[in-house]
């Protein structure tokens, strides 16, 4: 750890940041295979500039932790109900694990059926999904995940929380390049965005979400106790409902409705499922896959060649920076951190 954060911020190599949440996590109890898959996760969010789930999450992996929402130790189990299908049981541990001992049979099913999905159930899930599809697409993989969270978030055209801010992540392999990826909630914003306003103080563009009254607000506390907005107005609404359905019913798992009422007030990160779907683009391209990918290319060019970005880029570049330089983290949520290691320890 060295000092030139500048007076708000602290700088860590990465592999502070990476021994830091071991740290934290170790201290929770969590067992080290847990503690390993999620760390790197926050590694990674911290990495690219996703700070709503970078090193911000120790305090919430630590919350689920002490308000006993969430098994320390659980080995995830693996059946196979179909041949293009895997499901994996997390026994109610947190999310990250679970996709590791699912992930290589999900490629190896897509490899030979052209096609395969991977059902995480009963996994407490607080964490990004780019990492997951950005793992599968650097395999060759074409990939989507969603999952639910808490019934935070009013469809378009109510003032009350019915919807997870469930977001949909998807993933292209790109020969030769970092894979394309986007992922983001189908609420206007993650919820984790508004926590880091709420703790910086700040007020939140009045089209983040109601107030306990159904009122537009700019407080972020009153949004996070009333009702987050989708993005996109009725769209977003569908597309939060698909979610729901895909990642909730289909896969035998909860709504966020149900999963927020299983918490019981407690305050942790949600519980229920996720879905991952996974396509080889050989299945459908053969021996003609390298020209129908050139062809892909063709449309990311289109998209650069006016000043646009591609999503994803920003991460890349962040990604860069921080392997070179390390990365700053808010000197009051480092302070938040050490302050947890000191009670744990
Ligand atoms: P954003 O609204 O910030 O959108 C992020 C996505 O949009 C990224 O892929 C980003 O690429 C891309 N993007 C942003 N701006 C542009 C632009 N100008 N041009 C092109 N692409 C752009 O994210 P959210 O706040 O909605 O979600 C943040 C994270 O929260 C996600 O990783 C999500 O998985 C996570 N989350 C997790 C939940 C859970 O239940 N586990 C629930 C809700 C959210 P880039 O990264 O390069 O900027
Ligand atoms: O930021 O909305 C969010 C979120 C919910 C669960 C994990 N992240």
């Amino acid at each position: 750890m060295s000092p030139g954060g500048g007076p708000e911020g602290v700088r860590l190599s990465l592999d502070d940041v990476r021994a830091l949440a071991r740290q934290v996590l170790s201290a929770t109890g969590l067992s080290a295979a847990h503690v390993d898959a999620v760390a790197e996760t926050m590694v990674a969010g911290e990495r690219d500039g996703c700070a709503s789930h970078g090193v911000y999450r120790l305090l919430v992996a630590a919350n689920s932790v002490a308000k006993g929402v969430v098994s320390l130790d659980a080995e995830p189990v693996l059946d196979e109900p179909a041949p293009a299908l895997a499901r994996v049981d997390g026994g109610g541990g947190f999310a990250q694990l679970a996709f590791e001992r699912g992930r290589p049979v999900l490629v190896d099913k897509a490899r030979r059926f052209g096609i395969a999905a991977l059902a995480l159930n009963n996994v407490v899930h607080f964490a990004a999904l780019w990492p997951e599809v950005e793992a599968l697409a650097r395999e060759g993989l074409a990939a989507l995940a969603f999952t639910p969270s808490h019934a935070w978030v009013a469809p378009e055209g109510g003032t009350r929380p019915v919807f997870g801010t469930n977001p949909i992540a998807f993933g292209w392999p790109r020969p030769g390049r970092d894979p394309f990826v986007f992922d983001f909630a189908t609420s206007a914003v993650a919820r984790g965005e508004i926590e880091l306003h709420r703790r910086a103080g700040r007020p939140v563009p009045d089209h983040w979400g109601y107030d306990a009254d159904g009122a537009a607000t700019t407080v972020a506390e009153a949004v996070l106790g009333g009702a987050m907005r989708t993005f996109g107005g009725h769209k977003g609404s569908a597309l939060a409902a698909m979610v729901e359905l895909l990642a909730g019913p289909l896969i035998g798992d909860m709504t966020s409705q149900e999963s927020l009422a299983a918490d019981a007030g407690r305050g942790g990160s949600p519980i229920g499922g996720e879905l991952i779907i996974a396509l080889d683009p050989a299945g459908f391209l053969g021996g003609a896959l390298a020209d129908h990918l050139e062809r892909a290319e063709a449309m990311f060019e289109a998209i650069e060649a006016q000043g646009a970005r591609l999503p994803s880029q920003r991460r890349y570049a962040a990604r860069a920076r921080s392997l070179r330089e390390g990365v700053v983290i808010p000197g009051a949520l480092h302070r938040d951190i050490m302050m947890l290691l000191e009670q744990k320890g």
